[in-house]
């Protein structure tokens, strides 16, 4: 905290102060290593070699951060000049670029100018003695750093990429100025007409949209490792890729982190690929190739600069013919001119494309359920292909058709499990019983988080694999299990879940698991682990799938969704409220399912995620821990790797050592399942403030209540009417108080907290649980919007009735080779389409 302030002071006084002055008649030499550098060394203005290298070698006047990363502005969006050429603040007051013959290639028009500097803030400022004629600030290339204010009007480009701001606070992202592919509105229930919207990212990764008729600024986006300020410095920037990312980058420089990203999915970024691209995925980075042998790409070496046919459709009247493209979309985003939307079949579609007196160049028939068919009657067509997709694309080509794609497409296309000779099946098999054999010495392990025992977990784990307890489905299969993927359950930190029903009849429920970075062997070890872990109260695994990029789980169906439904009551659910009894049930049925976890099964797990969400009931109100030993699989190598989104815990509910950087043991679990045992108990978020409590964090508030003797005011008022055992709700507050002490060894271990509940055991007063995690986003009305809550919830409600303006967050992702990780949030990012 106390780091916080200072740095927060620091940049204050650093914002406040002026940078040194630029002397008119200054030159800065393209060839030399000369910069103007602001009054503390954070930004300098000097010229990069143009990446990658060019001969004659040339030249950008920029603006970066200390170190030279990132560039954060760049003189006339980055027009390149040769070695002779130079930046100079004339004395008539212009800044002007010149290159090596002496020709002016940019000026800033502001004669009568007097000074010019760098600002500490990275602002390049030319004003007379009056005031500012002109700032880097206010000519934005593709990049906003904190403290630079975005309105209305100005524009961030890259190659055919824009970013921009509307006038109702709508931020969008636009390929060659036509064809909008993002498009994030502000919350419907912020209904005000905005005067004037400024749009700023601030130093601790909130982007925030604040306008004259907003009481406070609107969150529009937040950094993953929002607010771990000191130490980061962020911008947002449009990439070359038209994605628009948040980057990290630590204080004093180097390298740089995606943090957050517009479009989760890069491959739904219109035209990332070109004309007639198509995107597709490798294993880890989206890759562009052609649709097949009938194109050719347009620059061999950068699949990104599009295709183009080696037959024009011109010269080949009459005999034209559909290239079928299976799980691939043409890309529209509407209004799009150059598409029309049919609802006809797939046969139709293709026949409408090919023979349609309309000019068609290609057509995608929708298997999503609609039915429908997009026609794409404008000869530039952007595609996705991913085996995830259940719709199939034609394109019009010249005969014959070719329909082998060229490699760089079959890489993303073509069935990529290779064939292992049966040979390798037999020796690893046998291989492995003897490996087991010998083990069987019976080394009982606990704790696979201990380093030295993991490997020996894992063989173990393959025993029980060996014996065949999960089910292992393919992909196919489980895609027509669930339609399609179409009916959503949920979206959970590590992947959205859907329904589905087996060719038994068995309803279940597929987690397509997302950002899973370890190789198949590992994620199969895991998969053992979690299904041999059985318990009443935990939910089972019936199987999985593990295909290509393809990781999902098959968990058995729970009817009655999760516990957050019956605690938080929402106007859509508000006739699901819990009685007493099954409430102190739950709260015993998820204590003996966490205390299994920790205590009784062969491999210690520690869940990591404790909340509401991830606690399901089946038709009978039973309990069932869901989502155990999943944090393993995100992150396998790097248990203490602590960024939010990597920890993928949930705030309010994490305890404070995950922030601490201290060891994190079952105690964490405990911690957070003290914070569900009071919601259960009051029917309310621990970490809501209200003036009902007195604008105090609702855990605080209910110790002072419980201090005060006065365990009513902390149950659910909804239950005020029914019957209640008022020992039992005694000892739940007793034992959450227990449980979210700040020192882990204060808490009771799992199946102490049992016992206290069972009232088996005398529960002592306990102790203040002081709260470090309280008011870290403090200042900022925010509220994160619970549909959030899947990777990291922070709660930090308006102080004041300005939480009518509270609005939906857009996620945060991690972004990994461009790739999102967290697919879960990408529909709230996604434009209608
Ligand atoms: C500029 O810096 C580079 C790398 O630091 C160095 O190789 C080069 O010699 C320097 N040029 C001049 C003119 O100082
Ligand atoms: C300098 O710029 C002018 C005008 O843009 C251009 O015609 C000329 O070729 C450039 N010279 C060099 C050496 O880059
Ligand atoms: C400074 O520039 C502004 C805008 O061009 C102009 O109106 C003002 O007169 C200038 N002030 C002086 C002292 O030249
Ligand atoms: C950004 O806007 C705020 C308030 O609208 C203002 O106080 C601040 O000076 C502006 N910053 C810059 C660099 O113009
Ligand atoms: C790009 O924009 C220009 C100007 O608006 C337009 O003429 C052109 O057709 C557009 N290109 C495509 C492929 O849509
Ligand atoms: C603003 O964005 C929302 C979606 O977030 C969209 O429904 C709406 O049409 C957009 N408005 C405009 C004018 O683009
Ligand atoms: C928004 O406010 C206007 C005027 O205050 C009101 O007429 C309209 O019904 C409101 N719309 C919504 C969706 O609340
Ligand atoms: C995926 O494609 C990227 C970019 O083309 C490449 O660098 C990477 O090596 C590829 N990965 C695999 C596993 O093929
Ligand atoms: C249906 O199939 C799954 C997986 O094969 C199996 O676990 C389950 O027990 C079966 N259910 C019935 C009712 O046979
Ligand atoms: C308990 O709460 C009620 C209602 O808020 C209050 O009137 C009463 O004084 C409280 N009792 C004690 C002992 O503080
Ligand atoms: C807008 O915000 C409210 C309150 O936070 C939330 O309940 C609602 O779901 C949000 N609406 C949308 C469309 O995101
Ligand atoms: C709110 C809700 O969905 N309740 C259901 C829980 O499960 C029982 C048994 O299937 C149903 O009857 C309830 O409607």
């Amino acid at each position: 905290m106390c780091l916080k302030i200072q740095f927060l002071f620091l940049t204050l006084f650093l914002a406040a102060t002026v940078g040194t002055a630029i002397d008119p008649g200054s030159t800065l030499s393209a060839s030399s290593n000369q910069t103007w550098s602001s009054s503390s060394g954070t930004f300098s203005l000097g010229f990069i070699s143009v990446q990658p290298p060019t001969t004659p070698p040339s030249f950008i006047a920029a603006i970066s951060y200390t170190g030279g990363n990132p560039v954060v502005w760049t003189v006339d969006k980055g027009t390149a000049v040769d070695s002779g050429g130079s930046l100079q603040f004339l004395t008539s007051g212009s800044l002007r670029l010149v290159n090596g013959s002496g020709t002016s290639v940019w000026d800033s028009g502001t004669a009568g100018a007097t000074s010019a500097a760098l600002e500490d803030s990275g602002n390049l400022v030319i004003s007379n003695s009056t005031g500012t004629l002109w700032s880097s600030f206010d000519n934005p290339t593709d990049t906003l750093v904190p403290s630079q204010n975005f309105s209305v009007g100005k524009v961030l480009t890259s190659e055919s990429y824009s970013f921009s701001l509307s006038q109702i606070g709508n931020l969008s992202l636009q390929w060659n100025n036509s064809i909008v592919f993002w498009n994030q509105g502000l919350n419907s229930s912020v209904n005000v007409s905005l005067q004037s919207p400024v749009l700023t990212l601030t130093t601790i990764g909130l982007l925030e949209l604040s306008d004259v008729k907003l009481s406070s600024p609107v969150l529009v986006a937040y950094s993953s490792d929002y607010d771990l300020n000191a130490g980061v410095f962020r911008v947002l920037k449009l990439d070359n890729d038209g994605n628009l990312r948040i980057y990290s980058t630590s204080l004093g420089g180097g390298s740089s982190s995606v943090k957050w990203a517009a479009v989760a999915d890069q491959c739904r970024v219109y035209a990332y690929c070109g004309n007639y691209g198509v995107c597709g995925y490798n294993d880890s980075s989206p890759v562009c190739g052609c649709p097949s042998e009938n194109f050719e790409m347009v620059d061999p070496n950068n699949g990104r600069k599009g295709c183009r046919r080696k037959a024009s459709l011109d010269s080949c009247q009459g005999s034209t013919g559909m290239l079928t493209l299976d799980h691939t979309v043409v890309l529209s985003y509407p209004p799009d001119a150059g598409t029309e939307t049919f609802n006809i079949g797939l046969s139709a579609c293709r026949a409408n494309c090919l023979s349609g007196s309309s000019a068609c160049f290609a057509s995608t028939s929708l298997s999503d359920g609609t039915g429908l068919c997009v026609i794409r009657s404008k000869d530039f067509v952007s595609g996705y292909h991913d085996p995830s997709l259940p719709s199939t694309s034609y394109f019009k080509v010249c005969l014959p058709l070719a329909p082998n794609p060229p490699p760089s497409l079959a890489d993303t296309v073509g069935d990529r499990r290779s064939k292992v000779p049966a040979w390798v099946v037999v020796v690893v098999v046998l291989g492995t019983l003897l490996g087991l054999i010998a083990l069987e010495g019976g080394l009982w392990i606990c704790c696979r988080n201990n380093k030295k025992f993991g490997g020996l977990s894992a063989q173990y784990a393959l025993l029980e694999y060996a014996s065949g307890a999960p089910v292992q489905f393919s992909y196919k299969e489980l895609q027509q299990a669930t339609k399609g993927f179409k009916e959503r359950l949920g979206a959970g930190g590590f992947g959205a879940v859907y329904r589905g029903t087996l060719v038994n009849k068995t309803v279940v429920a597929v987690k397509q698991l997302e950002g899973i970075e370890q190789g198949e062997k590992q994620f199969r070890m895991e998969v053992a682990t979690i299904s041999s872990t059985h318990h009443l109260n935990l939910v089972r695994l019936i199987g999985f799938c593990s295909e290509g990029r393809h990781r999902l789980l098959v968990y058995e169906f729970m009817k009655n969704g999760s516990l957050d439904n019956f605690l938080f009551l929402t106007e859509q659910h508000s006739g699901k409220l819990l009685n007493w009894e099954y409430r102190f049930n739950i709260a015993l049925g998820t204590a003996r399912g966490i205390t299994y976890l920790h205590e009784e099964c062969r491999d210690c797990i520690v869940h990591c995620d404790i909340k509401p969400e991830n606690i399901l009931l089946d038709e009978n109100y039973v309990s069932k821990v869901s989502d155990f030993g999943l944090a393993k699989l995100i992150n396998p190598k790097d248990h203490r790797h602590r960024t939010l989104t990597s920890v993928r815990g949930t705030r309010g509910y994490l305890a404070p050592e995950w922030l601490a950087n201290l060891p994190i043991t079952s105690k964490s679990d405990v911690y957070s399942y003290g914070m569900v045992l009071l919601e259960i108990v009051s029917g309310r978020r621990n970490f809501d403030v209200s003036e009902e409590t007195n604008r105090k964090k609702f855990s605080i508030w209910a110790y002072e209540e419980f201090e005060k003797g006065n365990i009513s005011e902390i149950l659910d008022k909804r239950l005020s009417d029914q019957e209640v055992d008022m020992q039992q709700v005694k000892r739940a507050i007793q034992a959450s108080f227990w449980c979210i002490q700040e020192h882990p060894s204060q808490r009771p271990t799992m199946s102490r907290v049992l016992q206290m509940l069972e009232g088996v055991t005398e529960v002592e007063k306990p102790p203040t649980p002081k709260s470090v995690m309280e008011g870290t986003v403090s200042g900022t009305s925010t509220y994160l919007s619970s549909n959030a809550s899947a990777f990291s919830t922070v709660g930090v409600s308006p102080p004041g009735p300005s939480s009518t303006s509270s609005f939906q967050i857009s996620g945060a992702s991690t972004f990994t080779s461009g790739r999102t990780t967290d697919k879960a949030t990408s529909s709230l990012l996604q434009p209608d389409n």
